[in-house]
């Protein structure tokens, strides 16, 4: 049995090097090492992938190499979801949530953590993806009947639309029907604040814990 330890210096190897198959395995490996998922994600992936972006931000990979990286994250989030689904509260319905990365951005991991922890805790959940514009997210939001318009963004350059939405809501006097809640690597509870956002989350579990304080859960 490998130690926690371990298993994170494999893994990070695996999603420096780009190599899928090799994430996937170690992915594997930790759930048969009782190592769960959130621990995964905000132990493993979320630091790794901030250290890659960092090193691209220095010129010191680039772009290709990053989504290669993105690409084995993608690879162990497809082994942990059917184990986090197995967690899923029955019978709990606190709400429908639409959720989306705002326009012209793709960066979808973190979004789709959050997408699947609102799930398996109790949320209907309608994924929009990625590059997400803020009509497509409202007119969802009003077919779904949802309670919440969950709103991620990864750029500076997306931020905006985020603001958009809530104005949006505002003028159009549909502010009553919606909760919005806010995350995303540039995202702050100031930003949040400032926008009017009904909510932030600086990761998945906020994000969980904030939602359910929006539809009166928690
Ligand atoms: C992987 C990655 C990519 C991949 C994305 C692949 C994919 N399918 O998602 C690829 C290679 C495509 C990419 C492209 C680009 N990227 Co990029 N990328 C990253 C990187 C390294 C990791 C992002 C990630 O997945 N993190 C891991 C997840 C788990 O964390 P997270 O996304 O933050 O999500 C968590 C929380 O934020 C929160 N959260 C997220 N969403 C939501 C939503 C709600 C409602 C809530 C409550 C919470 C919440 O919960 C999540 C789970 O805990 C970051 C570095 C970084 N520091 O983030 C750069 C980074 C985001 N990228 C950056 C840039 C500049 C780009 C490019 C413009 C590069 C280029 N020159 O083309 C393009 C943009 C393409 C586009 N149009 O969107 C910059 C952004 C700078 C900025 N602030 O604007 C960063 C910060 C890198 C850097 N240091 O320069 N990128």
């Amino acid at each position: 049995m490998a130690t926690f330890d371990e298993i994170k210096e494999k893994m990070a190897e695996a999603l420096v090097e780009g190599d899928e198959e090799s994430a996937a395995v170690i992915a594997q490996q930790a759930l048969d090492d009782n190592i769960g998922p959130t621990r995964i994600f905000k132990e493993i992936i979320t630091p790794v992938l901030t250290q890659i972006g960092e090193r691209f931000g220095r010129l010191e990979i680039f772009l290709p190499e990053v989504l290669l990286s993105a690409d084995a994250a993608k690879a162990v989030f497809l082994v942990l979801k059917p184990v986090i689904e197995e967690q899923k509260v029955e019978d709990s319905h606190l709400g429908k949530v639409v959720i989306g990365t705002m326009s012209g951005d793709v960066h979808e991991i973190g979004k789709d953590i959050v997408a699947i922890m609102l799930e398996v805790n109790g949320f209907e959940v309608n994924n929009l993806g990625r590059d997400v514009s803020v009509d497509t997210l409202l007119n969802t939001a009003r077919q779904d009947g949802a309670q919440i318009i969950a709103m991620s963004s990864l750029l500076t350059t997306s931020l905006p639309y985020m603001k958009d939405m809530i104005n949006m809501l505002k003028e159009t006097g549909q502010n009553n029907m919606f909760k919005t809640l806010v995350g995303g690597g540039p995202v702050t509870s100031e930003w949040a604040a400032s926008i009017g956002a009904d909510g932030y989350g600086k990761d998945a579990s906020e994000a969980v814990l904030v939602a359910k304080k929006l539809v009166g859960a928690a």
